[in-house]
């Protein structure tokens, strides 16, 4: 075994001995670790800097009790979390979730991809992740209100625009962030920065909201593009039907495919004359209804209760899980390329099991993962942070092209690093280098802190 290689599996066991329990974490330090092994026999000194023990380590972690009081007049309590894993490139940047699942392992898997997404997008962006295990489903607007200004009564003291830098995630849109904005500006004061995607009215960016979406379907453009192919008559399988997909769902259809499912944790939608965009917006963000309204008013429409749109056995070229982690799995991935899938980009953050992803590479599928073809909303948080700080708006156009300009660094980042380490068309290992490589270099110029 390369000096490398055994360097690589010391600190994955340490961190197995270490967090047996921290599955979706681990899962996250195993696609990960593994790629860099090619990085380290060229570039020795990250490896004698122990670096791969450093940037596994967060740098801080915050874990505190969130009270609240219901409708009823009840006490409820919920935990709350901030990751803040790695500030090497800039003020700690990550989404906060808001959903029942939520634990430790959870974020912190979370938060490592982000520390390799935001050196991706070239900005001067740390990694970090937050949230709550509080579940917002059939609460009430009052009791979300009163839970985030609970949430954020502790979070503000950890938070700004200079340290950390939260945004919105499974659970997390322009509502809750507006009501976390306002609680931080009564606690401190007016810093716009603090917190991104925030509504339009104040301070929020231009194309935050759909730019997720927007930058998932971007990097395949430009994957496309080297192919000469284009989106013109492609067939979509798209799952999830919250802020991400549904704005996957509207630029696919811009550019000329036909997206034909979207779906949620209850069952999914199959509408063969291509998704409705604007009664899925009108269902899901004005009236917050659940998806089985879309296929009482869509004749077209079929509703699949209690399954899961990965086992639907359909024909499809391209496939945008844009839901929760770990939903597509090795039967699933089998699936997927038995029924002609050929490029598969990540809109959710892990959505594949480490062996759908390994299927998916090794069967020619271009699999594109969450932490490069996701980082079109980081990437837009960013910029709103910089809007802050000018204390100006841009216009859509401006944004929206400096978005695409970024996805398409991004995959052309992916493209060539992978290609340098002799791995064509493996993105996973093209992202995790070319993502370390700048917050190395930046911990190692920073010294041993
Ligand atoms: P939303 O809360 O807007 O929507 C989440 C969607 O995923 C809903 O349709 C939801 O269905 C479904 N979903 C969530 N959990 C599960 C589950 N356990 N099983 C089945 N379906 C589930 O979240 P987003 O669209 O913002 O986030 C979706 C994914 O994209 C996440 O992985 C997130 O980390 C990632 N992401 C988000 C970014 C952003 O800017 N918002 C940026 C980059 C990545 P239901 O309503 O039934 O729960
Ligand atoms: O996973 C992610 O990249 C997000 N949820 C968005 C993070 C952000 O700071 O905009």
């Amino acid at each position: 075994m390369s000096d490398a290689k055994s360097y690589v599996k010391k600190i994955q066991e340490q961190l197995h001995e270490k967090d047996p329990n921290q599955k979706e974490f681990l899962q996250a330090i195993d696609e990960f670790l593994p790629t860099m092994v090619p990085f380290l026999e060229k570039h020795p000194e990250f490896e004698e800097a122990n670096l791969l023990a450093l940037v596994s380590e967060p740098e801080r972690l915050i874990q505190f009790r969130v009270p609240w009081q219901d409708d009823k007049g009840n006490w409820q309590v919920n935990r709350g979390y901030r990751i803040q894993f790695n500030s090497a490139l800039g003020p700690y940047k990550g989404g906060l979730r808001f959903h029942p699942s939520v634990n430790l392992s959870i974020l912190k898997f979370l938060a490592f991809e982000q520390i390799f997404k935001n050196s991706l997008t070239g900005l001067p962006i740390g990694g970090g992740k937050g949230g709550s295990d509080f579940d917002p489903k059939g609460k009430s607007d009052s009791e979300i209100m009163r839970f985030c200004q609970s949430f954020m009564t502790e979070l503000a003291r950890h938070i700004g625009p200079d340290l950390d830098v939260p945004a919105g995630d499974i659970g997390v849109g322009g509502r809750e962030i507006g009501y976390l904005y306002g609680t931080y500006k009564r606690l401190k004061q007016y810093d716009a920065g603090v917190l991104t995607g925030k509504p339009l009215g104040f301070w929020g960016s231009k194309v935050r909201t759909e730019a997720t979406g927007y930058g998932a379907v971007y990097f395949v453009k430009h994957l496309l593009n080297d192919l000469k192919d284009d989106f013109n008559g492609k067939k979509v399988i798209v799952s999830g039907s919250g802020n991400v997909a549904i704005y996957a769902v509207e630029k696919l259809q811009e550019l000329g495919a036909n997206v034909v499912t979207v779906s949620d944790s209850n069952g999914f939608i199959y509408d063969e004359t291509g998704i409705d965009v604007s009664l899925l917006k009108e269902i899901k963000e004005v009236k917050r209804q659940r998806l089985t309204a879309y296929a009482e008013q869509k004749e077209s429409a079929q509703y699949f209760a209690g399954q899961s749109v990965w086992d639907f056995d359909t024909s499809a070229d391209l496939a945008f899980p844009c839901a929760t982690q770990n939903e597509i799995d090795l039967e699933q991935a089998k699936l997927l390329v038995k029924n002609g899938v050929k490029v598969v980009s990540e809109g959710a953050n892990m959505p594949s099991t480490l062996e759908a992803a390994e299927y998916f590479i090794e069967n020619g599928v271009l699999y594109c993962p969450g932490k490069a073809a996701n980082a079109g909303g980081v990437t837009v948080s960013a910029l709103e942070m910089s809007q802050n700080s000018q204390r100006l708006q841009w216009e859509s156009e401006e944004v929206d092209q400096k978005l695409d300009d970024i996805m398409k660094n991004i995959y052309e980042a992916c493209r060539d690093t992978a290609k340098e380490y002799g791995e064509e068309n493996n993105f996973v290992l093209g992202a995790n280098i070319a993502g370390f490589e700048k917050v190395a270099k930046a911990m190692l110029a920073q010294g041993l802190v």
